[in-house]
């Protein structure tokens, strides 16, 4: 009976070495789960203008966030024939440039601190941009 409690032993350390090195390589590669956003906010590109999906009577909308908290910005192009994306140049946070039909997410930290930042479309700036509220 002792074989089989030495055996049994060793099948344990041996688990738990296995285990051991899972965890370190998990951490080691970075495989643990990115943190989750507090919010996500998903706008529209439409006829030269931004819209919060679902709300196409409010073009540019105020965007209202909350300091320290982590958004995803999803930004969905349907403007047939342009290129947009969405950037926070105060913040350097901008999506890739999507084509008509392309869609793009990107995630930030809203920094704290009094600022008034705006957003915009890098190409097209000067008709498609909006301001920004900091909660
Ligand atoms: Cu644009």
């Amino acid at each position: 009976m002792t074989g089989m409690t030495a055996a049994a032993a060793r099948w344990l350390l041996c688990g738990a070495l296995i285990c051991l090195a899972l965890t370190v390589g998990v951490v080691a590669l970075g495989w643990l789960p990115a943190a989750k956003p507090d919010s996500e906010l998903v706008l529209v590109a439409r006829d030269m203008t931004f819209f919060r999906d679902g709300q196409f009577d409010t073009p540019n909308p105020p965007l209202q966030f909350t300091a320290g908290t982590r958004v995803r910005l999803v930004l969905r192009n349907e403007d047939p024939g342009m290129t947009h994306n969405f950037a926070i140049p105060a913040w350097s946070v901008a999506t890739r440039d999507l084509d008509h039909g392309d869609k793009a997410q990107i995630e930030f930290v809203v920094p704290g601190g009094p600022s008034h930042p705006a957003y915009e479309c890098t190409p097209h700036a000067r008709l498609m941009h909006g301001p920004i509220e900091i909660r």
